[in-house]
């Protein structure tokens, strides 16, 4: 299997922190989806211009959560509840939305300007970080390989992109140090 993706993305890195973890055989395909060299190749794939990418011979899928659910099928592992679906959701709410604040800053905006667009995001990406550090150590969180990964990935790309300050949630934080000392973190680092 073949992931189009890039080292700095954390919904890539999700995904191959993933494999690692379940001795899954995937080579990563390392695009700059910004650069004109790159660009087509991620293109070609999906029209919605996204990565991550899994081709898994002749099937092609997009999202890191639909293609976790696809590996978590395919090597017979437990999928995730509903509640722990929901939790998934939250985790890709802050995440997405702290890549429009990427976006936006790359682009030249001042994303601490009082306008609706980052209002939005700033008040999403707060709350759900709140919500999070409420529920990181609840049963369904803890026994969840996926969460756990997808949680990690985010909080290292703020530190990594200094997208926002999390330091005031201290299980958000105890967790991260500890996550960061596992193999396929490590493995992942986008600094290296
Ligand atoms: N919901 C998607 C989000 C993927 C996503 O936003 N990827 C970023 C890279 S981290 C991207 O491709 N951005 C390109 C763009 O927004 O134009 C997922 O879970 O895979």
């Amino acid at each position: 299997m073949q992931l189009i993706g890039s080292i700095p993305s954390p919904f890539a890195r999700r995904v191959r922190m993933w494999a690692i973890e379940n001795n899954c055989d995937l080579a990563l395909v390392n695009l700059d989806i910004f650069s004109e060299q790159d660009r087509p190749t991620m293109a070609s794939k999906n029209p919605a211009r996204k990565i991550p990418i899994l081709i898994d011979g002749d099937l092609t899928l997009s999202d890191s959560s639909t293609i976790l659910r696809y590996l978590i099928a395919k090597t017979g592992k437990t999928t995730l509840s509903w509640p722990q679906e929901h939790l998934l959701n939250i985790i890709n709410a802050c995440n997405g939305s702290l890549v429009e604040i990427a976006l936006s800053r790359r682009s030249g905006f001042d994303t601490n300007d009082d306008k609706l667009f980052f209002s939005l995001q700033n008040e999403r990406i707060a709350q759900t970080l709140s919500y999070l550090n409420s529920h990181l150590n609840d049963d369904e969180f803890k026994g969840c390989e996926c969460l756990n990964i997808s949680l990690y990935c985010l909080l290292d790309w703020i530190c990594f992109r200094e997208l926002t300050d999390f330091s005031q949630h201290s299980a958000l934080v105890s967790f991260y140090n500890d996550y960061g000392k596992r193999q396929a973190a490590k493995e992942t680092d986008p600094r290296l």
